[in-house]
């Protein structure tokens, strides 16, 4: 079988990987040594992607409202919807809502058609939501959109300042590509977040600020830099704004960050120390209501110290999506054209209309995500194409968003997943290709250019993206311009037009590759951008030249604005972000059984504090409510968030745990210059969810719960479910054999002065399902219990393994399959003392490194109560 050079569909790192077919519809995964992203690393989730190829849940062919229906009928009835939406109220009234997952073709495509044919500006993607902040900020500073620096300066650096990002899980292997860079030549790094992360773990200082106050801090560092004389005079004459944005930093109050006089000495020293830094940030920037000016009060530091575009210095702003950076360079954003124009410019409006031989521009910008759902909701936007994403679970106010589209005329979403939140509401449900069976390119966020390959055949009629789009075009009546064979040729014809992008002064210009052959295509090396006869590669800014009018950089004034106060109605701040091992809304890494293990349940975050004062308990449940929605989540009491601050993963969805949707809470205020939302302080209540009783079940077949609150989760041999209700079901017999799907009679044990419930369904001797019931959280080995499935037999209702078992607690090591209680056993007995000797001891950590931060927070508290006992 022949390997394939591919690349990872997950995050903005966009590393490369080795896929190769195992002849049973699977691939055997493994880092591509050769691209510069990784060098042959990965990380848990890239590792698990052979896990994930598989057809469960898989949407096989299209259907129309719930029938499935042929592919000629199908896009017959997009084509005739969205004509005669756009003949009868013209082109505004209909709208597309993508994504950075796309592939830049398929992106490409569906820009073209909307901006170029169509004629209007509605197509936003999920990239709102996510790195819309960074753009803005970017135009504002620079002129474009532009990251300056590479990869390499992450290891070049003196200091590395993460803001706002937890590198160690969601850019797994650019961190461990710092971590390696700290142990080889000492590399200081300092983390900015107001929860302590696992990315904490290799900070030499880590600032928990108050919640929002980025801007605070970095206008305070400015102030700093003029007050030691630390601007740089040669590079300033490349500036402007300079001293309007000193007089306005000067004019924060110190206090607004929340730190200490210390503390704050300690960052200015750190960041001033060198000349050597790098401020990495990432969504605990961009993701507020004033994201836009935390990132320029970023940027203003290093453009007055001329700190960027050299080895090992500047901002560098991480993208989420593989390809999130490439949607921005396609102009996927609904105020942006192809190749980083800009659509309210005339000159770039006629250029990209004349190359596309448009017959309708659009002549202004179209709806941004949360304004585009709002028209959607008010019937504004009468047909609705949904491409790669999950907005009905990742939007802010989801359960409006939801109700928005199931109200929409006309409805058509493209997922590669029968069942999701979002694809419940479709009334036209298109299957597309998903990763490993469809090509193209992505960038990462290093602005590098790599080529996703297909390996795998399309799963049932699934089609890839680009071709569903184009083919809608052609039946809407522009067959001509929507004619390509390959994606090959859309590359070639996007190359060509950045091309007329460069001669109008864009920075993305990569038409060394306008004529590139399919064959040159298939062989095409990961490369940065730009390619053409004027750059190649590299880095931006050194050289003082910007993108603006006056081809100066530009400082932007910061006035500070911190979150919207919180009521004593919704008195907490609720911060949401990423787990480790789960990809958004999990449709991917949901299938694996090693990356559901982690965290196998949505949580919340909760000061030691806030929980006595609630009064919920350790691994009881909480009920959290907002103005928008009410979630009910597992109490984790932990000091690593602040008082006032619970934070909760946003993974989890109708399908995995319907009352553990976070957006449901989250308001749907945005940055006034980005349109990006909030999404990491949303006012809320919280109290606790009084459970009247609390279940444990495993099944090897699927599991269907019926009460207040369940979460499941996949198993290696079938699923796992949390449970709770609110009230007793008459009869515990009828409704697990309902939960299950079996007939069969269980074996029960009614345990009623503890008021428990054990019931397991065997046959052949052998479990097939079992459900534990209890007045309060079900304290018992999942692990133990989920391996006897298949085996065993009664034992399973004693819920603890026997003394030749041991019990691995919660997975640590999802390469291995470490759990938590035998590293803390090895640690203890084995006096273990590093990650290494770990490694050595149990291999935990010695494939993809991911778990490495917690394995050594674990062996730092197992050296403290060693030096405490001692
Ligand atoms: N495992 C995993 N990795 C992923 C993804 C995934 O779903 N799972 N998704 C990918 C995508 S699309 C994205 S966008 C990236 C996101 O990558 P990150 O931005 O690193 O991840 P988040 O967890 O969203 O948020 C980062 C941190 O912001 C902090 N934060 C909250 N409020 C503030 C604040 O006011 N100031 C500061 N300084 N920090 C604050 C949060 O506590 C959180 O730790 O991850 C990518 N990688
Ligand atoms: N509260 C809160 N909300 C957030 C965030 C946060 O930090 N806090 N983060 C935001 C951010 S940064 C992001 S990026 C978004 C992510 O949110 P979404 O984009 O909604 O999440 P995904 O689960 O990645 O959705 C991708 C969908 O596309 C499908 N899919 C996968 N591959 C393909 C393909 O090749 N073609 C097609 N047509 N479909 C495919 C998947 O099955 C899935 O249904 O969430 C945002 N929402
Ligand atoms: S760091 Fe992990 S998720 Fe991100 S691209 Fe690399 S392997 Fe994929
Ligand atoms: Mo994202």
């Amino acid at each position: 079988m022949q390997t394939m050079r591919t690349t990872c569909p997950y995050c903005g790192v966009g590393c490369g990987v080795l896929a190769t077919p195992d002849g049973r519809g699977g691939l055997a995964i493994a880092g591509d040594p050769a691209h510069p992203a990784n060098r042959g690393r990965l990380c848990v989730k890239g590792s698990a992607l052979g896990e994930t190829v598989t057809h469960r849940g898989r949407l096989l062919a299209p259907h129309i409202h719930g029938r499935e229906a042929g592919w000629g009928e199908g896009l017959d009835l997009v084509a005739q919807r969205f004509s005669r939406t756009i003949a009868e109220h013209g082109p505004d009234s209909v709208a597309f809502y993508v994504s950075g997952q796309l592939l830049t073709e398929d992106y490409y495509v569906a820009n073209k058609l909307m901006k170029g044919f169509i004629g209007s500006g509605n197509i936003d993607t999920n990239s709102r939501l996510c790195m819309s902040s960074s753009v803005a900020g970017h135009k504002r500073a620079f002129g474009t959109d532009t990251v300056p620096g590479l990869y390499e300066d992450l290891e070049l650096a003196d200091t590395v300042v993460l803001v706002g990002s937890n590198l160690a899980w969601c850019h797994p292997v650019l961190y461990q590509r710092l971590a390696a860079a700290r142990e080889e030549r000492g590399t200081r790094i300092v983390v900015i977040d107001p929860r302590r992360t696992a990315t904490c773990d290799i900070a030499d200082l880590h600032l928990a600020l108050a919640p929002g106050s980025d801007a605070a801090l970095f206008n305070l560092l400015l102030a700093e830099i003029a007050r030691r004389g630390m601007t740089d005079r040669d590079f300033a004459a490349h500036l402007e704004g300079f001293d309007k944005a000193l007089a306005t930093a000067r004019e924060t109050p110190p206090s607004t960050t929340g730190l200490t006089h210390s503390q704050l000495q300690q960052f200015f020293d750190l960041w001033l120390g060198s000349e050597k830094v790098v401020t990495v940030y990432s969504q605990g920037v961009n993701q507020s209501d004033s994201g836009t000016d935390k990132v320029n009060a970023i940027l203003n530091c290093h453009l007055a110290t001329g700190r960027i575009g050299g080895a090992g210095m500047g901002p560098f702003s991480v993208t989420g999506q593989p390809n999130a950076m490439g949607g921005r360079e396609v102009g996927g954003l609904a105020n942006m054209l192809a190749c980083h124009l800009e659509i309210e410019n005339p000159v770039h409006r006629q250029a990209v209309g004349a190359f596309w031989n448009a017959p309708r521009m659009a002549q202004q910008p179209g709806l941004k995500a949360v304004d585009m759902f709002r028209a959607v909701e008010e019937g504004r936007i009468k047909a609705l194409w949904i491409i790669c994403t999950n907005p009905a679970v990742s939007m802010p106010e989801a359960d409006r968003v939801a109700r928005a589209i199931a109200g929409c005329d006309f409805v058509v979403v493209s997922d590669i997943m029968a069942q999701t939140d979002t694809t419940r509401l479709a009334h036209v449900l298109l299957p597309a290709t998903g990763w490993g069976e469809k090509d193209g390119t992505v960038t990462n966020s290093e602005r590098r250019i790599s080529r996703q390959r297909r390996t795998l055949p399309p799963a049932g009629q699934a089609r890839d993206d680009w071709r569903i789009l184009a083919a809608v075009a052609a039946r809407m009546g522009w067959a001509e311009a929507f004619a390509w064979d390959n994606p090959a040729q859309i590359f070639a014809e996007y190359a060509a037009l950045s091309g007329v992008a460069g001669d109008l002064g864009s920075d993305f210009d990569i038409s060394a590759h306008a004529g590139i052959t399919s064959a040159e295509y298939d062989a095409l090396r990961p490369f940065l951008w730009p390619q053409s006869a004027r750059r190649q590669g590299g880095r931006f800014f050194g050289d003082g030249r910007f993108h603006t009018p006056s081809g100066r950089g530009h400082l932007v004034a910061v006035t500070p604005r911190l979150p919207s106060a919180i009521s004593d109605k919704f008195p907490y701040r609720l911060n949401t972000g990423r787990v480790r091992d789960h990809w958004h809304t999990m449709t991917r890494t949901g299938l694996s059984p090693r990356l559901s293990r982690h965290l196998a349940e949505p949580f919340l975050e909760l000061h030691p504090d806030d929980a006595t004062r609630l009064g919920v308990a350790p691994a009881s449940l909480a009920e959290v409510s907002s103005p928008h929605g009410r979630a009910i989540l597992r109490v984790l009491v932990t000091d690593r968030v602040a008082r006032g601050h619970p934070f909760a993963p946003i993974h989890w969805t109708g399908e995995t745990a319907p009352s553990g949707r976070i957006d449901a809470l989250v308001a749907g205020v945005t940055d006034p210059v980005s349109g990006q939302p909030a999404s990491k302080s949303a006012a809320v209540a919280i109290r606790p969810f009084a459970a009247r009783w609390f279940g444990f079940a495993v099944s090897s077949g699927p599991i269907r719960p019926d009460c207040e609150y369940w979460a499941r989760a996949v198993l290696a041999n079938g699923e796992q479910a949390e449970l709770a209700g609110l009230d007793h079901p008459q009869d515990w017999t009828a409704h697990a054999r309902t939960m299950f799907g079996l007939s069969d009679e269980p074996l029960v044990l009614h345990d009623r002065a503890r008021g428990q419930v054990r019931l397991a369904f065997l046959r052949e001797g052998r479990l097939r399902a079992a459900l534990f019931v209890a007045p309060e959280p079900v304290g018992l080995s999942r692990s133990h219990v989920a391996a006897l499935l298949g085996e065993g037999g009664a034992e399973a209702l004693a819920g603890r393994p026997g003394a030749d078992r041991p019990d691995e607690g919660a997975l640590i090591c999802a390469c291995f399959g470490v759990g938590v209680n035998s590293i803390v056993q090895a640690i203890a007995t084995q006096r273990l003392t590093s990650v290494e000797a770990v490694g050595q001891a149990l291999r935990a950590g010695t494939n993809c490194g991911s778990c490495r931060p917690e394995i050594r927070a674990l062996l730092e508290a197992g050296i403290a109560c060693r030096t405490a006992a001692e």
